[in-house]
């Protein structure tokens, strides 16, 4: 019964960009954790191949202590089979570190643009794949039929993008899989990851990246660990989702309707820390939202990591202030002039609009009665 780990998207030896200059390195160097924390789960699951999806280097630019790393991770599990296949971040291009080192020979690269077939007779195991050979693959690399043997597990490994017919980076249709009659697709590119989907027998999912890398890669990483039979040309697949990521990115709102001090924001925030299960693996970006007293102060820009349990914080103090709009109406001072300057804005039904007059409503009104503009 083979056993497939599906991971895909590491983008080893990427930069961080956290305000914090500290925690930035911190989380380069995480990355590579995360890539031996994977290598650790093949070895203990006895993962008879692993395949990488693509984008396993962040750009042609690879450290040596990257592929030191590699090539001791893979040759410290020679039982396994290590299948990779170029994506767009990492084209397997002659400058490249898969044409350019000398990997351990369990260590399988694509390295054509045109589909080709791996076999490991061992474990009745067919793994197609091809490799982006620029930053661009522009065609569809199942144009034509391939020939595939229906006794064995039939696993097709892209770097596509399945959601976009005139992407540059492989466009491709759930229907090319069907049609080929692969058993898996082991999908790369798109970080978010998904759902194990099926179309006529074909089962296929992207993987996600393993460790977000921003607070556009948001939530548990991890990868998609496969267990495969085929008997008599039956095939039984089921799937598991390992966590590996080491931190994890979230975004909330924090209502502070109605409060005042930082210390309610930290409240607040403490709150949905708990209420989520974050906790120091987190890097949590809280935006303070609602309707509170123009003299409220949160202080979001002081409000630290510590305060709230978590690895790193952004606070955004989006708050509204709660003014009294028949007042000002009338108000015949500078004051009043200035609201019905704005009101056609605070009224506004653009969101960024509304927003943006509301601020410049509460920074004058500061001004204005002689209060520090924060
Ligand atoms: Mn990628």
């Amino acid at each position: 019964m083979p056993k497939i780990l599906h991971i895909g998207d590491i983008h080893l030896d990427s930069p961080f960009s956290l305000f914090d200059v500290e925690k930035s390195q911190a989380r380069r160097n995480e990355l590579r954790g995360t890539f031996t924390s994977i290598m650790m789960y093949a070895k203990m699951k006895e993962a008879d191949v692993v395949i990488i999806a693509g984008d396993l280097f962040d750009s042609e630019f690879v450290t040596k202590e990257t592929v030191n790393l590699l090539i001791s991770q893979f040759s410290g599990n020679p039982a396994c089979r290590f299948v990779i296949t170029p994506g767009n971040h990492d084209p397997a291009t002659a400058k490249s570190a898969y044409l350019k080192t000398k990997f351990p020979e369990n260590v399988y690269i694509f390295k054509s643009e045109n589909v080709e077939k791996l076999s490991f007779d061992d474990i009745g195991v067919d793994i197609y794949g091809f490799a982006y050979v620029e930053e661009k693959y522009e065609q569809n690399p199942l144009e034509r039929k391939l020939e595939i043997d229906p006794n064995k597990i039939n696993i097709f490994a892209a770097h596509a993008d399945i959601t976009n017919r005139k992407s540059v980076y492989c466009p491709m249709k759930e229907w090319d899989f069907a049609v080929n009659g692969f058993n898996y697709v082991a999908l790369g590119h798109i970080h978010a990851g998904g759902e194990i989907e099926k179309i006529g027998e074909t089962y296929y999912a992207y993987c996600g990246c393993p460790e977000g890398r921003s607070f556009d890669e948001c939530g548990v990483k991890g990868g998609i660990f496969i267990n495969a039979e085929k008997k008599d040309g039956a095939l039984k697949m089921d799937f598991e989702h390992p966590r590996f990521c080491k931190k994890r990115y979230e975004k909330t709102d924090v209502d502070v309707s109605g409060m005042n001090t930082r210390e309610d924001a930290v409240l607040q925030i403490k709150k949905a820390v708990t209420e989520h299960g974050w906790g120091k693996d987190t890097l949590l970006r809280a935006k303070l939202c609602g309707v509170v007293s123009p003299e409220a102060s949160f202080e979001a820009e002081k409000i630290e990591a510590a305060d709230a349990g978590v690895f790193y914080i952004e606070v955004e103090d989006s708050t509204l202030p709660l003014l009294d709009y028949d007042e000002l109406k009338s108000d015949i001072t500078i004051k009043g002039a200035l609201f019905r300057e704005l009101l056609l804005k605070l009224e506004s039904r653009d969101e960024h609009e509304c927003k943006l007059a509301s601020l410049a409503l509460k920074y004058a009104l500061a001004a204005l009665s002689g209060d520090e503009i924060k």
